[in-house]
């Protein structure tokens, strides 16, 4: 007889859903880097507050964002980390000693590079993964689950297939910690571990996940040394709630039937989504805290207050309930350093030095990227901002070359290459003393500097495998140099770049071209750029639901070294607001849906008339 290639029918549409998440992620990382033992409490610092707070300094009352200080009064026996930085000379992070906010920059580097390690582990388990920041996912096993559940249990079960109970046992204790079924008692919704009573075939997708979810935990933390939380349930927003439920290394089980009992004292805007304005403004149109306390409100009440795509998506949520997929994450498109000086870089020379480090800081991304994604940026851009602007000025040319670009000087000098040839390090910073002499009188015009930020924009495959060398390119443009006698003028073309442009050849860029991406003239001051290209900031149209957001979107300005970069919009948000971000596109995708369905719903209505 052949073997049956149906799933059970009650598992059409179910899913099984993984959020994985690092417990104090940048403390572990710091922890197994010194080989510090999790027992002993630890956090990581940036400048002065703490970003990351371990379990063992979280028991002795430590909190994220206190002072150094102020942890040190509380747990005197507390190790303090300081994230490492780039200063001025470094071509790589270091761990300084006293790193100073006005001379050095966070990096985030061997952070990455942990994320990438764990990432790896998933996608060994995994192909529809979705990043959230460096050290959570989503993955979505339903596949995966289902084509166990059809060799191994679908030939032993047949008699079972039409039935939503299948009865099969499971060792829940083993997988981890399951949530308790709803049994209406509104007084108990505490979990518990024993055995729920009769198994589901929905309950047997998670058990399944559950498994694999504890093979990946144990990967990681065999392999890297890192513990983490993983939540097991049939949508996003219970699989992120459950991972959080039971930190540090544990991971929590929620079945369809516990689902409401669960929900029941949830506070509402602890939901995926609910954390911005429009939980705060639901929350406030329905009088409620808890999910479990909007359930008295019908759907068609939801819908007439909310709208109906709205109305419908708080309907389900509250009840643990959504079909928002796990969008596989892409490559990033962009990659960024930038800084916000607060105070301003009041000289030319500050401002340089800025650009070096973040020049370096960009150097050692590109090349990770390459390695990670054989991809290299298509393009290149500075922004500036002066306390005279209120938005940031953008300037873009062609990226360099692969081959032209072997040290982090060599990006710099990008900037500053008039007619010398760069030799590495040495000669970048004769350059840079150059350049700020050449440059004279607009010194003015890019200080007081208030944020640097450059980007290597438009990351595809690399196919220069065949790129001129670094003296071909200096030899052309020394050529170049010959031919326009105007080697000490303050002409836009004394500040060509270097470059890589389609074909990687550096002929081919016009003189036009070259004034184009000269940064900046004598002619052309920043202030009054004509070629610049001001980045304005995209403000959401308030309307409908985005009211709630018409002052939250996140603004170029306010990028600095703490940003994260957003997947959907490929802006860089501050890192303490990037679930008010998410919770913004939750919103615009609402408000979307909402405008389809009128147009559906006027479109209906035309067709009848
Ligand atoms: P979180 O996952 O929010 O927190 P956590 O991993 O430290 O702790 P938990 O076990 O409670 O999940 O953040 C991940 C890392 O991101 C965190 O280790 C440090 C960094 N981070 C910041 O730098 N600034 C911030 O404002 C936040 C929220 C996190």
């Amino acid at each position: 007889m052949e073997a049956p290639n149906e799933l059970p029918r009650c598992l059409k549409g179910s899913r099984c859903i993984v959020h994985i998440d690092l417990d104090c992620f940048f403390c572990q990382v710091e922890q197994v880097r010194l080989g510090l033992s999790p027992d002993i409490p630890a956090a990581v610092q940036q400048w002065h507050g703490l970003i990351a707070v371990n379990y063992a300094a979280r028991a002795k009352g430590v909190q994220r964002m206190e002072t150094a200080a102020e942890a040190k009064k509380l747990c005197p026996e507390i190790q303090l980390i300081h994230v490492a930085t780039y200063g001025p000379n470094d071509q790589k992070p270091q761990y300084h000693l006293k790193p100073n906010r006005s001379t050095h920059k966070v990096s985030l580097d061997v952070y990455r590079e942990a994320s990438k390690n764990i990432f790896k582990i998933f996608h060994r388990h995994c192909d529809k993964i979705q990043k959230i920041g460096l050290d959570e996912g989503y993955m979505d096993m339903t596949d995966k689950v289902n084509e166990i559940i059809l060799q191994q249990y679908v030939p032993r079960y047949l008699d079972k297939l039409d039935d939503e109970i299948c009865s099969i046992p499971i060792h829940w204790e083993e997988l981890g910690i399951t949530i308790k079924n709803d049994d209406g008692d509104d007084n108990d919704s505490k979990q518990y571990q024993s055995i729920p009573p009769t198994t589901t075939w929905s309950d047997l997708q998670l058990a399944i996940g559950a498994k694999i979810s504890n093979q990946i935990r144990k990967e990681i933390f065999d392999e890297l040394h890192y513990t983490c939380s993983a939540g097991i349930g049939h949508a996003k927003s219970v699989a992120k709630l459950c991972s959080s439920r039971n930190k540090p290394d544990k991971q929590t089980i929620l079945r369809r039937s516990a689902m409401m009992g669960f929900m029941r004292d949830i506070p509402f805007t602890k939901i995926r989504n609910m954390g911005g304005k429009l939980g705060n403004e639901v929350e406030n149109d329905l009088g409620i805290e808890t999910a479990g306390d909007a359930w008295k409100y019908s759907l068609k009440d939801l819908q007439q207050r909310f709208g109906e795509s709205t109305g419908l998506w708080i309907y389900n949520i509250v009840r643990g309930d959504d079909d928002e997929e796990v969008n596989a994450t892409k490559a990033p498109k962009s990659l960024m350093a930038a800084k916000s000086l607060r105070p301003p870089a009041y000289t030319q020379a500050e401002v340089h030095q800025w650009i070096g480090i973040l020049s370096t800081e960009l150097h050692n991304r590109i090349w990770n990227h390459m390695e990670d994604f054989q991809q290299w940026p298509k393009s290149f851009s500075i922004s500036l901002r002066t306390s005279k602007d209120t938005s940031y000025r953008s300037k873009s040319c062609p990226m360099l070359s692969r081959d032209s670009m072997k040290s982090p000087g060599m990006l710099s000098s990008f900037f500053i290459i008039n007619n010398d040839k760069p030799v590495k390090k040495l000669v970048f910073y004769r350059l840079t003393q150059k350049t700020i002499d050449l440059l004279g009188p607009i010194i003015e015009d890019v200080t007081p500097c208030l944020g640097v930020s450059l980007q290597a924009n438009g990351l595809e495959h690399d196919h220069s495998a065949t790129n001129h060398s670094i003296t071909e390119l200096f030899a052309q443009q020394q050529q170049q140099k010959n031919q326009d006698h105007h080697s000490h003028s303050l002409s836009p073309n004394h500040y060509k770049t270097l470059h890589s442009n389609s074909n990687n050849d550096i002929d081919t860029i016009t003189k036009d071209q070259q004034q184009k991406l000269s940064f900046p003239s004598v002619q052309s001051p920043l202030t009054t750029e004509t070629t610049a290209k001001t980045i304005t900031p995209q403000k959401p149209k308030k309307q409908g639901i985005l009211d709630f957001y018409g002052k939250n979107q996140v603004d170029e300005e306010e990028e600095d070294e703490e940003t994260w970069k957003c997947d959907k919009c490929f802006k860089r948000i501050s890192r303490d607001r990037i679930e008010e971000h998410t919770d913004y596109h939750f919103a615009l995708d609402l408000q979307n849906a909402e405008r389809n369905n009128n147009n559906n719903i006027n479109s209906n209505d035309n067709n009848g008339n």
